[in-house]
């Protein structure tokens, strides 16, 4: 749990696509319904909850559902790093909380030329998706000015302490300086990418492109 935490809140990887190489396949997007009231839209970034049931589009065959199979529960996933299948990273953007989608993503997009488990290879699937809960990502600008205490827009190592501390209460762990001193080193090691003693707006957005 501790190591996984570590990894949410700083080996987040995305990917903003910046002027398109070849063109990529669309994934087609239906809005099955939308809410009345809408707080904020998803973006990259967000961690999503969501509920699915995901179809063959050859047979119609359902392959896999949150709602109907294991333990019934939604999921949380992060949006736009690859955590899921591309067609979701780009079908589940400017939602809101509540609102249900159809997607109908190309193989390209998804499982490809191999296929996954019961997904044979060059299927277009089809997914009935809806949002129940849009939270700030690890490295969101939100996430950022929690962080910075000073609003100085960058981050010492005193902050990011405090916001470990912080982290591991509201997760049930006692707080530990050396431990937490050790993760702050090991932190400004990868992040503090100019070595100035702090981490920048920048080096906290920035997209370390490494997947
Ligand atoms: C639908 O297609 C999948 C994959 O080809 C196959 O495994 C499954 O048995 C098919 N289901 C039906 C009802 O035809
Ligand atoms: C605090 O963390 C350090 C380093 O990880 C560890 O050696 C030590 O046992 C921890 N102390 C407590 C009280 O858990
Ligand atoms: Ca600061
Ligand atoms: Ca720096």
């Amino acid at each position: 749990m501790i190591p996984e935490l570590w990894t949410c809140i700083f080996s987040v990887f995305f990917f903003y696509v910046h002027g398109a190489k070849l063109p990529e396949p669309e994934v087609k997007i239906e809005v099955l319904y939308k809410p009345f009231l809408c707080h904020r839209k998803s973006k990259y970034g967000d961690i999503l909850l969501v509920h699915y049931d995901g179809f063959l589009e050859s047979n119609g065959t359902m392959f896999h559902s949150s709602r109907h199979q294991g333990d019934k529960n939604p999921v949380w996933f992060t949006l736009g790093i690859r955590e899921v299948i591309k067609g979701w990273d780009k079908g589940l953007q400017n939602m809101c909380a509540g609102e249900k989608r159809k997607l109908t993503i190309p193989p390209a997009l998804a499982y490809g030329k191999e296929g996954k488990g019961k997904i044979p290879p060059e299927s277009t699937l089809i997914f009935d998706i809806e949002i129940i809960e849009i939270r700030n990502g690890p490295r969101s600008h939100e996430s950022f000015q929690e962080m910075d205490l000073n609003d100085d827009w960058k981050l010492s190592k005193a902050e990011v302490k405090e916001y470990l501390r912080k982290e591991f209460e509201k997760h049930g762990y006692a707080a530990n300086d050396t431990h937490h001193e050790v993760m702050v080193e090991d932190i400004f090691q990868k992040e503090d990418e100019d070595k100035d003693g702090f981490i920048s707006s920048r080096e906290f957005t920035y997209q370390h492109d490494e997947l």
